[in-house]
């Protein structure tokens, strides 16, 4: 075995990559990524410690969101630039350190004598040490299996919350309690006095701050460019060049808008940039002319016949086939060797997307894939603001069930059940969706129901908040205590860290009996999935039509 990851819903055989990620990370970037977090567990050792003494580092919050989310599932597939981001760790971490101590000494008198984990204190220059390491103190280090379940569960939520809040940084919007958080709960993975108890009460606190930063995030993309207002998106093209942008970035979106503009270049979306065609900061561009293909993973074929060039601000970037690598470029956490990338934006200035425009100039317009148009925008904002028409609806009985069915999509031939559960359910169920789950089935004509559309698009993964907001305003409108009393039932499909934590905060509102496909996590030991089951009623997918009657039945 030469790594070991089982991040991701495609891990190797449902168990974990040992010899080279499904994803394509290889075992040399995925032990460089262990190395990196286990720095970064020592870096949060210190930050609490220094906390407790009054002593706080800027810095120390955005390095740490940054670093854990360039080790999300298909964000950054470059050594050098993980290596890069080690030698930075050892520098923060000595900073932090010192700190420390000199407060502990002005505060005690003495100078600090207790005990340290070894992730505060090893350090070496030799980047070939740097990959023997990171296989050495590999997760399977851990050696209870419940342990390291709750620790890697607590892990990739404050993976996923360290994307959302990173994304809310760019946008100027930031909560210090999610910054220290993020040190909490990487500190409390190397406390070994910490029982499983301990650490479940951890990760429900991470479903808390999970939805605190979904808040912040939304709060973040809804002032700087509105909010979303229902739209019928075009998939088709049109006769000019134009630039692909994938990944969930807006602020990058923006930019690239702002700098093509009346260039003869137009701009289409990808993957999860789909949902910013709603936004009214963007429509109003005219050379922004919409959505190009489906879900990341179907990119191999799309990217190809795209024809210009293509920005990957965020994940999912797959591996790039020679016939298309030089029409990639990469920005911000996201990497791949041999593959362009337009660095961050200085202060005060944005980021330069000149050589990508350039570069789109001489290319061939894109290649039709379909035409047409499907809707988009169904944000809380826009789906409150007919909330009467809703309650009306349901009350009459002609809207029975809503059926969350967010989450991700990915290359599985088993994730043909979230079409088939959207084509089985009856007409008086509406799909509430968001994340890139959605290209399962968001180009089937489910109709509508006396004109509410029968699915309900609230956007990107990250704003899976919008279906929060909306579950509480009906329950709030219906007068029910208990979430669980609505008519709503959960059928998620995970796929990386993001989803994780969108799962934490949905177990933190108490919300019961979501179905969780198309397999449950390799990394959620038999005794954790039994704590699961047994507070949550948490249930892996079944057959399409026992789970349709089931979850029309309310079960
Ligand atoms: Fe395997 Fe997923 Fe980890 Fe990639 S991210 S190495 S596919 S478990
Ligand atoms: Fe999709 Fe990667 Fe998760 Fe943002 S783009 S939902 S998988």
């Amino acid at each position: 075995m030469s790594m070991f990851c089982y991040q991701c819903q495609e891990t190797a055989k449902n168990q974990g990559c040992t010899i080279r990620g499904v994803c394509g990370k290889t075992d040399e970037v995925s032990n460089l990524q262990d190395l990196l977090i286990y720095l970064l567990k020592g870096i949060s050792v210190y930050a609490v410690k220094a906390k407790e003494l009054g002593i706080s580092d800027e810095e120390i919050g955005p390095f740490v969101a940054e670093s854990l989310f360039a080790t999300i599932t298909n964000v950054n597939f470059d050594p050098e630039r993980i290596e890069k981001r080690i030698k930075e760790a050892f520098v923060i971490r000595e900073g932090i350190k010192n700190r420390f101590l000199e407060a502990y000494r002005a505060e005690k008198g003495e100078d600090f004598s207790g005990e340290l984990p070894e992730m505060c204190t090893w350090y070496s220059d030799d980047v070939k040490e740097y990959y023997l390491k990171g296989a050495e103190i590999s997760i399977l280090s851990t050696e209870d299996e419940d342990i390291r379940s709750l620790r890697e569960l607590l892990t990739y939520g404050l993976k996923g919350i360290a994307a959302y809040t990173e994304h809310a940084y760019i946008l100027e919007v930031k909560d210090d309690e999610v910054f220290d958080f993020l040190v909490e709960g990487l500190a409390a993975t190397t406390d070994e006095s910490l029982t499983a108890d301990d650490l479940v009460g951890l990760v429900m606190k991470c479903g808390e701050v999970a939805v605190k930063t979904m808040a912040l995030l939304d709060k973040a993309n809804t002032g700087a460019y509105g909010n979303p207002e229902p739209t019928q998106i075009n998939i088709g093209v049109n006769d000019r060049p134009g630039i692909l942008i994938s990944g969930h970035d807006l602020k990058d979106l923006e930019e690239l808008l702002e700098q093509t503009e009346g260039t003869g270049v137009d701009v289409y979306t990808h993957g999860e940039m789909f949902p910013a065609n709603a936004y009214p900061a963007f429509k109003k561009y005219d050379h922004f002319v919409g959505n190009y293909g489906n879900a990341w993973w179907r990119q191999d074929k799309e990217f190809e016949k795209f024809n210009g060039p293509i920005l990957m601000t965020t994940n999912c970037l797959v591996p790039p086939k020679d016939s298309y690598k030089d029409r990639v470029y990469t920005t911000g956490v996201v990497g791949f060797p041999g593959v362009k990338y337009i660095p961050d934006r200085k202060p005060g200035e944005q980021k330069d997307f000149s050589e990508i425009i350039e570069h789109a100039k001489k290319c061939a317009p894109p290649e039709e894939l379909e035409s047409g148009t499907i809707p988009g925008g169904f944000a809380h904002e826009a789906v409150m603001s007919v909330a009467d028409k809703v309650v009306e609806t349901v009350k009459a009985g002609k809207i029975k069930r809503f059926v969350v069915m967010a989450g991700c999509d990915g290359r599985h031939k088993t994730r043909e059940y979230y079409t088939k559960v959207a084509e089985e359910l009856p007409e008086d169920a509406v799909i509430l969706t968001a994340g890139c789950a959605k290209y399962r089935y968001n180009k089937l004509d489910l109709g509508d129901i006396e004109g509410i559309p029968r699915i309900l698009d609230a956007g990107q993964c990250n704003d899976s908040y919008s279906l929060v907001v909306i579950a509480q305003k009906l329950a709030e409108v219906f007068g029910v205590e208990d979430i669980n009393e609505l008519p709503i039932s959960y059928d998620i499909a995970w796929y990386e860290q993001k989803a994780v934590a969108v799962l934490l905060a949905l177990l933190y509102l108490g919300v019961k009996g979501i179905r969780l496909g198309p397999t449950l996590p390799a990394f959620i030991s038999p005794n954790i999935l039994k704590v699961l089951v047994e507070k949550f009623d948490i249930k892996p997918i079944g057959n399409v039509e026992d789970d349709v009657k089931a979850i029309m039945a309310g079960e």
